[in-house]
């Protein structure tokens, strides 16, 4: 498999892009035209950042790395759009950035699917898009470079602490789904499904709660009233914010989140870790959102016409309760 792992260590030296494997040849058309002048002098690069919304802690701490990231210290203007988790609004901002001629575009996709318009748009214009966090189902060609997460390894991981948590004892599982379409919805899905199988769990529902803590509290309330509180042994939601969510739902129907429920979650920001430290959530797999400083360093090396790696994987860790009490303030996120 194509991939290449950075620490999160990586994350504070430029030596973060030493990398191995394939080499994407970015993509002539949206190569674009380079952020210095003859002279030597840097001039301000441009960027169009297309964020999904504001839906989740794990989200607000992406928008700051990212922010952060492209400064204008850094050499960078930024220019922000947040599409509320709006495919269509979404897409009509990396349009606007197209018509703004900004020098490169950086984009969080909300949904895999709808993208190949807009970015052979893109790359008419000359104008070399990065994406950031999730993927698309559109050709490789039509960007320059991905830097993200494996969201599929963090669905087995989850699944894997599922199987040994439960082994061969009947448990009845409720999933609290991410944004329909989205990449780590799909793939956080699958990537569990493989590592349960053959075990005792059973799925007995699965809805989306769109990576919100409202929407997975409302989801776990409605698993509540069709099941009852008893008949529920497991809720696997996709991030944390959801799995915080389904904690308000159970506490109010008068039961105990990681004893009488049990809960795993993704993203590991400080909310999540706090629940893990207090017992509420019972296993988190790390999804790192401080991914900034790598893709300002894409953006960076693209314009300069430098051969880029094409998909730049961030790896991810697990935590149990002990693990997360060591190390919950010493976090950034
Ligand atoms: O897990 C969730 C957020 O795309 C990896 O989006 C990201 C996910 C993250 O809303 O909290």
């Amino acid at each position: 498999m194509r991939k290449t792992l950075l620490t999160t260590i990586a994350f504070t030296g430029a030596a973060a892009l030493t990398l191995s494997g394939c080499s994407g040849n970015g993509n002539a058309d949206a190569s674009g035209d380079t952020g210095t002048d003859g002279g030597g002098a840097a001039e301000t690069i441009t960027v169009g950042f297309a964020q999904t919304g504001a839906e989740s802690g794990w989200r607000s701490a992406n928008t700051e790395s990212m922010q952060n990231a492209f400064s204008e210290e850094n050499g960078f203007e930024l220019i922000f759009n947040a599409a509320d988790n709006d495919p269509a609004a979404q897409i009509s901002a990396v349009r606007n950035f197209i018509n703004q001629d900004v020098d490169a575009i950086v984009i969080a996709p909300v949904v895999e699917d709808g993208w190949d318009d807009v970015l052979e748009e893109a790359a008419e214009a000359e104008i070399p898009v990065i994406l950031e966090d999730r993927t698309v189902s559109a050709s490789e060609d039509l960007y320059a470079a991905w830097v993200g997460l494996d969201f599929h390894e963090e669905g087995v991981m989850a699944g894997e602490w599922a199987a040994e948590e439960f082994g061969d004892t009947p448990t009845n599982m409720v999933v609290l789904e991410g944004t329909t379409g989205s990449a780590p919805a799909n793939e956080r899905a699958a990537g569990f499904d493989e590592a349960i199988e053959g075990s005792a769990i059973e799925t007995i529902d699965s809805q989306t709660g769109d990576f919100t803590r409202d929407g997975g509290k409302s989801v776990m309330e409605g698993y509540i009233s069709n099941y009852g509180v008893e008949d529920i042994d497991l809720v696997y939601a996709h991030n944390d914010d959801m799995g915080l969510g389904a904690i308000e739902a159970i506490e109010a129907a008068g039961a105990t989140p990681g004893e009488d429920i049990k809960i795993v979650t993704i993203d590991a920001v400080k909310d999540g870790m706090q629940a893990l430290v207090d017992g509420k959530i019972n296993f988190i797999v790390e999804c790192n959102p401080m991914l900034g400083e790598l893709a300002a360093e894409l953006v960076t090396d693209v314009l300069a016409g430098e051969e880029v790696e094409k998909t730049v994987y961030v790896e991810d860790q697990t935590f149990t309760q002990e693990q997360a009490a060591e190390v919950i303030d010493s976090r950034p996120y």
